[in-house]
């Protein structure tokens, strides 16, 4: 059975320490990330193939996401970088409920040094706007899974365009693997289609950083 698919298992036994210590064993060294992405995603994803085709509850599906949620901030609580000074702010937009995948933007930012504020899932734009400007974060990220988010997706994206300090925006979930969303991007919005574009896009960033302190 492939790795994805015994974490699955785990998820759907509601076996919260077992998983924890696949999660932490399957690789050396430890990589955020590649946990992240090579374990805990595709697992979710089975899942939500099982509950597509009614071989699992509703209930299942719902004590699988509280034990990926647990083993996430787990790992979360692993020790960071120091901190960089740089400001991040995410969310999900209004209605969207699904949240697991910014949850790992958040800790792959926090691991990076950055000051993270995760306001989770399904945020009004308005209330967003409301941190946005207290927070002044460098850049926002925005998730949203459902491709009829779209429209609320293009006006929180609008909206952000007309912030005078030119904050970043960072697209992600999972419309963005579904649809091409080049028509959203510009040279400050940016989407992603999963954190290995996060990774590759923070250590460009970090390469431009060295390259103006230098
Ligand atoms: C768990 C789950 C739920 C839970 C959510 C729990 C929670 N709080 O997160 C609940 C029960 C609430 C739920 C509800 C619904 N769900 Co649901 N859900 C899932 C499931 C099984 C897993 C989601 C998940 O956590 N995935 C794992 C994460 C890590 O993946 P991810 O979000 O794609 O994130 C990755 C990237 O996209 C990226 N990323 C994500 N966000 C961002 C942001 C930035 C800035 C960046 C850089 C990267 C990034 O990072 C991650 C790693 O690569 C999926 C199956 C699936 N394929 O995802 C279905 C799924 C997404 N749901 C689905 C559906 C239909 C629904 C409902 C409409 C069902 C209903 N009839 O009520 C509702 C809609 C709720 C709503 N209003 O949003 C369908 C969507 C199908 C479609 N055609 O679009 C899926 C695919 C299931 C299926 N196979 O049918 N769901």
């Amino acid at each position: 059975m492939s790795h994805h698919k015994k974490m699955a298992d785990m998820f759907l036994n509601g076996e919260e320490d077992e998983a924890l210590q696949y999660l932490q064993t399957f690789q050396t060294p430890f990589d955020r990330m590649v946990a992240y992405e090579n374990l805990l995603t595709p697992s979710m994803y089975h899942v939500g193939e099982l509950w597509e085709t009614n071989e699992i509850s509703v209930a299942d599906e719902h004590l699988a996401t509280a034990i990926c949620d647990f083993v996430l901030s787990q790992v979360d609580d692993l020790q960071s970088s120091n901190e960089q000074g740089k400001k991040v702010l995410l969310f999900g937009v209004e209605e969207e409920q699904h949240y697991l995948g910014l949850k790992m933007v958040a800790s792959i930012f926090r691991e990076k040094g950055w000051k993270v504020r995760y306001l989770g899932p399904n945020l009004p734009l308005s209330h967003a706007h409301i941190q946005v400007n207290s927070f002044k974060p460098d850049v926002i990220g925005v998730s949203a899974a459902l491709s009829y988010r779209l429209p609320t997706l293009k006006k929180v994206i609008e909206s952000f365009m007309n912030l005078e300090w030119e904050p970043t925006i960072l697209i992600g979930g999972r419309m963005a693997k579904k649809h091409d969303l080049t028509s959203f991007t510009s040279d400050r919005v940016f989407v992603m289609k999963d954190l290995h574009d996060l990774q590759a896009w923070l250590e460009e960033d970090q390469r431009n950083i060295n390259a103006t302190s230098s």
